[in-house]
């Protein structure tokens, strides 16, 4: 069976686009491979978080995972500090990569641009060996993420085949699988944005907590055209575009068939019934979710979580540390 593994940072609520380009795949792959999800806690702290905060958001995270349908029985899911090779290998990696890839990194320009040399943790250069590590540890295949993650996964591929040829071959090659449609849902308020969880504007991300009116206001203000025609052309109808791939993915209706529903009618219609799609979708989560947020069942689902990632993780740990000659090997007495 092939091994799948991805992670999310616990940096915010989820937004929908993390739900449609992310995390819904996840759990639809659970059927058919042995999978690996991770509440990546030390990517977070790459940029500044409030201490009560995180730990909020990773609980939240957890809860969210479980409650989108992530089954426990099925998948693997831990939180990434728990496991404490992930650091280790990270650290490995960073010394096999180059100052000058990662400052090609787009996040990391993105990222770092409104900070200045003083104000950037150096956390924020040395993030993509550390992925490189969260993968690489488990004998990945294949890893799901959206669009945005591509070049750091290109780099993951670079490291580990760096690493095989100057050290020992002991790394698989993982390969990226990004949605067909979904991998890439926009800001509400700007459609040339991606939706992010951290946009300070929060009329731009529905978040998978938000309740029904706050999805239906926010849709609703949702920055579209003057034109009134609902019709998918990402060029010139960049906001209609958006919202009409999510309705499609949330109704499992095709954007042509929306586009013959919508035909002659408003952009009211239209935004009424992107709504009701999204709170379709989101209200049964939302449900689960708070039933499980303050559970027992979710410290012994994270418990057991991280010892079966630190189990396989230290195997790995073990065969690059040898590789490269780390440590001792003891004399026989
Ligand atoms: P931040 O805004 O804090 O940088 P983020 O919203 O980009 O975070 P991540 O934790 O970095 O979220 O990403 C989790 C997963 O969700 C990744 O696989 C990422 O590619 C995917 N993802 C994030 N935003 C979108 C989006 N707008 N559309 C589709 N997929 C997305
Ligand atoms: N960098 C990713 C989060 C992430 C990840 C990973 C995704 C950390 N480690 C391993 C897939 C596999 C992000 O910012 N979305």
């Amino acid at each position: 069976m092939q091994t799948i593994f991805s992670g999310i940072q616990p940096s915010g609520t989820l937004t929908l686009g993390n739900y449609l380009g992310a995390m819904k795949h996840f759990v639809d792959m659970q059927e058919e491979y042995d999978c690996y999800f991770c509440i990546v806690d030390e990517h977070a702290i790459t940029v500044p978080q409030d201490r009560l905060e995180l730990r909020k958001n990773i609980r939240s995270l957890a809860a969210i995972y479980l409650a989108s349908g992530i089954d426990a029985d099925r998948s693997t899911l831990f939180i990434q500090s728990e496991v404490a090779a992930h650091t280790q290998l990270g650290w490995m990696l960073q010394c096999v990569s180059y100052i000058g890839e990662l400052e090609r990194m787009t996040q990391f320009k993105d990222k770092s641009a409104s900070g200045g040399k003083e104000g950037v943790s150096s956390g924020l250069l040395t993030y993509p060996p550390l992925m490189a590590a969260d993968i690489l540890l488990y004998q990945t295949d294949i890893v799901p993420v959206g669009e945005d993650q591509k070049q750091h996964l290109e780099l993951t591929r670079n490291l580990a085949q760096r690493f095989n040829n100057k050290y020992n071959d002991i790394f698989t090659i993982p390969e990226v699988r990004i949605p067909k449609v979904g991998a890439r849902i926009m800001s509400l308020q700007d459609p040339t944005k991606k939706m992010s969880k951290s946009d300070e504007n929060q009329k731009a991300s529905i978040f998978m907590l938000d309740d029904e009116k706050k999805i239906m206001k926010k849709v609703k203000s949702a920055v579209t055209d003057s034109e009134g025609i609902v019709k998918y052309d990402k060029e010139n109808k960049p906001g209609v575009s958006n919202l009409l791939t999510i309705h499609s993915i949330c109704s499992g209706v095709s954007i042509e068939e929306l586009e013959q529903r919508y035909e002659g009618k408003g952009y009211g219609d239209f935004k009424q019934g992107v709504a009701e799609s999204i709170i379709s979708v989101l209200k049964p989560i939302q449900d689960r979710y708070h039933e499980l947020i303050d559970s027992e069942e979710l410290d012994d689902i994270l418990d057991q979580g991280a010892d079966k990632a630190s189990f396989e993780a230290q195997k790995m740990l073990r065969k690059a540390k040898k590789a490269m000659g780390l440590g001792r090997v003891k004399k026989k007495k």
